[in-house]
């Protein structure tokens, strides 16, 4: 009988999470950037594979939080240790093991499920530099398996697929063949307008920024799809960065998003985009309920 399950995707942020899930479902489900903590929710995708069906669950980086969003987003990694059969933690070869690691690596001491030990980026570092980076690794968890991958170049994820998959249960298909991934249109759009956005600025704007859908009006899908999206940030001083001079940055992220959105959708799209300032939305619950992010019971601690 063939194997099924579910398998989390976790670790720091920037390790290559997203990246790996989209190599292994091989579409772009999970938008990717160079900035730390890019997804914020938790993203169920499917590979169907030779003898059996693997559920992946990425999740967000896991850090320390200081906003009401970012306690979200963490126990939103966390809580899938509950609910997976396997998971496997990411991490970077290519920077130095620190006391992140150590901490993500130590949040499975009471879990009673297989860990696999993903040691991603290896296009970037040497076969020597890993050996004292698996010795370390093991002296923090017994992981089931360890395997260096580059998520960027393919190297080493089928094997990662096989072990991970021989680590679910016999049984059925938990979806069907053709099922993808469980995010909404409406979320694919404004995760596709945010990663343009990340794309394009620094600082502190990629964490200080949200997009969330007004309007998505399909009512003449198969000619045109019309898009209303409000990009949010804190501050007055953040709005002409993003608008740019003569509003050249919005209509560049606007013209790249409509591109992909066009493609995904297999329609013309109209995107509408305005930017709007709220010194609070990390910690405004109705905005984070808006934007998808699953409540959490704590309370993020004092600055
Ligand atoms: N060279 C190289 N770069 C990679 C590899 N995997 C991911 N990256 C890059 O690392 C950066 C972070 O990738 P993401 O997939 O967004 O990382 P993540 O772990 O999902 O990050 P968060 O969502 O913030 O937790 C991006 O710039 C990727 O292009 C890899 O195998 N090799
Ligand atoms: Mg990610």
């Amino acid at each position: 009988m063939a194997r099924a399950g579910f398998a989390s995707l976790v670790g720091r942020p920037n390790a290559g999470k997203s990246t790996l899930l989209n190599r292994m479902v091989g579409q772009k489900v999970a938008i990717v950037s160079d900035k730390p903590q890019t997804t914020r929710n938790r993203i169920v995708a499917v590979k169907n594979m030779p003898g059996g069906q693997i559920v992946f669950v990425d999740t967000p980086g896991i850090h320390r939080p200081l906003h009401r969003l970012n306690v979200r987003m963490v126990d939103a990694a966390v809580d899938t240790l509950r609910e997976v059969d396997v998971v496997a933690l990411v991490f970077d070869a290519s920077t130095r093991p620190g006391r992140g690691d150590e901490y993500v690596a130590t949040l499975f001491k009471h879990v009673k499920i297989p860990v696999v030990l993903v040691l991603n980026k290896i296009d970037l570092v040497s076969k020597a530099q890993l050996l004292p980076l698996m010795e370390q690794a093991q002296r923090w968890h017994a992981f089931a398996d360890i395997v260096p991958v580059s998520a960027e170049t393919g190297d080493g994820v089928e094997r990662l697929e096989q072990l991970l998959r021989d680590h679910l249960p016999e049984s059925e298909p938990v979806y069907p063949e053709d099922f993808l991934t469980d995010q909404a249109e409406r979320t694919l759009v404004s995760e596709i307008v945010r990663e343009k956005l990340l794309h394009h600025t620094r600082n502190e704007l990629p964490f200080t920024t949200a997009v969330i859908i007004d309007q998505f009006d399909e009512s003449e899908r198969e000619k045109i799809l019309r898009l209303y999206c409000t990009i949010y940030v804190e501050t007055e001083s953040q709005k002409p960065i993003i608008i740019g001079r003569g509003g050249s940055m919005i209509k560049r992220i606007g013209t790249e998003a409509r591109t992909e959105l066009e493609a995904l959708f297999d329609t013309k799209v109209y995107l509408d985009l305005r930017v709007k300032v709220d010194p609070d939305w990390r910690n405004n619950d109705r905005t984070l309920d808006d934007l998808g992010v699953p409540k959490s019971g704590r309370k993020p601690p004092r600055r």
